[in-house]
């Protein structure tokens, strides 16, 4: 097998800049693979996740998971589902949109899916200001773990209600906290993540979901940009499902998504 590249030499001014430990277990395993792909794991049963994650292990970097989805959830199914993607050298991201006061939010990241025991990163919003990543912290320092926040800068859908102005005040509570790791921004859309590459400056991940090869919209609102575009805009890793779980052989596309987003990142 090829020698991986270097980190410093992939991903320049980001690996120096971002100081989040995790931050860095990401940009090195996106050197191994030569991918900065982010599954959108969303499917409703353990077989069915398991049998993706089998087979798009080697092109996917992160497993994203909607873990409330699962029908019939157990602790032993999912175990299963962890187990299997970080025998496959993924990161496990947990897309929980926290949104509550902190106190509250600390508490859902135990409870029936005790998210805080298997998840690297999750995502939260910041409309109910910087506590809720405290919140997520401390439930993460409760079991001895380490983990990073994805704060909503921006959102991929049509129509939603993230302004310019809300997105600069999240950037502004992300970097007043070292447990938050990137942002979420609009995948869809090159000018906007430019925009908010702007506001986050080189220290910190930018990862885009609203991602797609084909298609420029999908169901309910959703909007799609190339993967290439939206890294060369300043994109650190592309959120794919559909585009990757939808397809008819799930193995190539995650290839195809892979190779595009490592060769814009060479590109930048
Ligand atoms: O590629 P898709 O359209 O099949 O799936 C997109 C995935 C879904 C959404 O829950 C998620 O990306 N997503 C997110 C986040 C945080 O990942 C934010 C957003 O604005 N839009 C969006 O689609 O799993």
């Amino acid at each position: 097998m090829e020698e991986p590249m270097k980190p410093e030499d992939a991903w320049g001014l980001r690996w120096a800049g971002c100081g989040h430990p995790l931050a860095h277990r990401y940009m090195e395993a996106a050197c191994e693979k030569r991918s900065l792909v982010i599954l959108a794991a969303d499917l409703p049963t353990v077989e069915g996740l398991v049998s993706l994650i089998e087979e798009v292990g080697d092109h996917v970097v992160a497993l994203k998971t909607h873990v409330d989805m699962v029908e019939g959830f157990t602790a032993e199914g999912w175990d299963s589902v962890v187990t299997s993607a970080r025998d496959r050298g993924m990161l496990l991201f947990e897309d929980r949109k926290f949104a509550d006061i902190g106190r509250v939010t600390a508490t859902q990241m135990a409870g029936i899916y005790d998210i805080r025991s298997w998840a690297d990163f999750v995502t939260s919003h910041s409309v109910s200001g910087p506590d809720i990543v405290d919140g997520i912290a401390s439930a993460w320092d409760d079991v001895k773990r380490v983990g990073g926040v994805f704060l909503l800068a921006q959102m991929s859908s049509r129509d939603n209600l993230l302004s310019d102005g809300y997105s600069s005040r999240t950037v502004a509570i992300g970097e007043a906290s070292p447990h938050v790791v990137g942002f979420i921004g609009n995948g869809s859309s090159p000018p906007e993540i430019e925009a908010l590459r702007s506001m986050v400056g080189v220290g910190g991940m930018i990862w885009t979901p609203g991602v797609n090869l084909e298609a420029a919209e999908g169901v309910l609102g959703q909007r799609y940009g190339h993967p290439g575009d939206a890294v060369r805009a300043g994109s650190d890793g592309v959120i794919v499902g559909s585009g990757i779980h939808g397809s008819g052989s799930a193995g190539e596309a995650a290839r195809a998504y892979a190779d595009a987003s490592w060769a814009a990142l060479l590109e930048r």
